[in-house]
């Protein structure tokens, strides 16, 4: 049984309503459902979506006394929240990082991510989609941690 941390950050409260070209039709009350059916009963999962990003700071900090990983998709603070990544390395959980789109197919300013350096890894460009392989990846790595590393 793990425990996963889920934040979305500024403006995916959005998903869904706008600009369907590039985020999908799928709302983020959809996506969190898609997440819990996928954790089944085996895990368990708490979602925050915030568009403040001391918000979602705190509940990175609340999650390390539930937690055993992070699942985020940290909207744009993905390419400037030093103040985010600091968090993620201070409360030392496993952190997988997902977007929607391609940022690097994007513009170049969504092509850093000061957050990847600090995560697991980072999932990007397959829609909604993303959040489900970023948690089979965060699961998966959780497991192979708890048999001690062997991935075998
Ligand atoms: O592709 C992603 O998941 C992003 O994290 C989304 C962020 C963007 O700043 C990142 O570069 C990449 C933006 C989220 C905006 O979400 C909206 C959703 C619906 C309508 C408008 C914005």
């Amino acid at each position: 049984m793990s425990q996963i941390a889920v934040l979305h950050g500024p403006n995916l409260n959005l998903l869904g309503t706008r600009q369907p070209e590039i985020y999908g039709y799928m709302t983020l009350e959809k996506i969190n459902q898609a997440l819990l059916d996928a954790a089944g009963d085996a895990h368990e999962m708490r979602s925050f979506q915030s568009n403040h990003e001391g918000a979602l700071i705190d509940f990175i900090h609340e999650a390390r006394s539930w937690a055993n990983g992070i699942l985020i998709n940290p909207g744009a603070f993905t390419h400037y929240s030093y103040a985010l990544r600091d968090a993620i390395t201070t409360v030392q959980l496993p952190t997988v990082e997902v977007h929607l789109s391609n940022i690097h197919a994007r513009e170049a300013f969504r092509h850093t991510s000061v957050i990847a350096p600090v995560a697991v890894g980072q999932i990007a460009g397959f829609g909604w989609r993303s959040y489900l392989l970023g948690l089979q990846a965060l699961l998966d790595f959780l497991e192979d941690v708890g048999n001690g590393g062997r991935t075998t």
